[in-house]
């Protein structure tokens, strides 16, 4: 079985980071190990939220997996909370990581033409430089734009998209990913780029007109399952988009929901039925 470790914080409720991450790829049938970078009571899009930092645990963590000899087929981050983590995961990328562990980097820190609460410009710049030693990187096209540092639109062409993902692999990532994109106001999707092959990919599902909070942990944490899973990127980018799409749609369908995250659990079943696992 393949172990991923995914380094990212715990929110308690609101499902996000790694209450969505562990889930999806242990259902992946894949061993997912975790590195805790904070305790929130919630992700911070609610009015008040705890915020127990854990920075000072990365480093034992990390070295103390070095000297057991625990390795990892992939290692995945989300959210970062801080400057410091950026330094410790990259650090943590050189001590844990072999020649054959993918790394795979989700960027998480803004949305919608706006970055979350507590993160800065110069912040997003920092995450390019983690960005830089991944095999590959999921942002949606805001977190795209800020850790390029150019100006965000929603107003763009596919050259447009193509350049962005150009210039994401410029950074130093071999792959990138861009989610929420959209050519076509019914369609909503992905476009991927391989500097490897030069080669790149796009794959679309029906747009629901409602936007939920978590969704990209959700895309990233299903893409790193189908990764670990032998999809190839193309493949597992696919299974992500449809797989979120069901999630959405689960969502919307509940008279009683709330607006605590996708309902990524009951679509688990036809994610397992993607993956096409015996
Ligand atoms: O969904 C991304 C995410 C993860 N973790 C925390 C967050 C957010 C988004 O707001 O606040 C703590």
């Amino acid at each position: 079985m393949k172990r991923v470790l995914t380094v990212q914080d715990i929110s308690c409720v609101g499902r996000c980071s790694l209450t969505v991450a562990l889930p999806i790829i242990s259902a992946a049938g894949v061993e997912a190990g975790v590195l805790p970078t904070a305790v929130l009571s919630t992700h911070t899009a609610f009015p008040k939220f705890t915020f127990k930092d854990l920075t000072d645990e990365i480093e034992p963590i990390s070295k103390t997996f070095r000297e057991l000899d625990i390795g990892f087929d992939a290692i995945y981050t989300g959210y970062l909370g801080s400057f410091k983590q950026i330094e410790l995961v990259s650090e943590l990328f050189e001590r844990n990581a072999s020649s054959e562990t993918l790394l795979i980097v989700d960027p998480a820190m803004a949305d919608n033409g706006k970055l979350y609460r507590g993160f800065t410009p110069e912040f997003a710049r920092a995450m390019a430089g983690l960005v830089a030693k991944s095999d590959l990187v999921i942002p949606n096209l805001t977190e795209a734009c800020c850790m390029l540092d150019i100006p965000y639109t929603q107003d763009y062409d596919e050259e447009y998209i193509k350049d962005v993902l150009r210039r994401l692999t410029a950074l130093g990532a071999k792959r990138a990913a861009i989610t929420g994109i959209s050519f076509d106001e019914g369609r909503l999707g992905v476009y991927f780029y391989d500097s490897t092959t030069d080669k790149f990919y796009q794959y679309y599902n029906d747009r629901l007109p409602v936007a939920y909070h978590g969704t990209g942990d959700i895309f990233a944490s299903a893409t790193v399952g189908a990764l670990m899973r032998n999809h190839s990127y193309e493949s597992a980018l696919s299974v992500a988009v449809d797989y979120t799409y069901e999630c959405i749609r689960l969502t919307m369908e509940d008279e009683n929901r709330r607006s605590y995250g996708v309902n990524f659990e009951e679509a688990i079943p036809y994610y397992l039925m993607r993956l096409n696992y015996r």
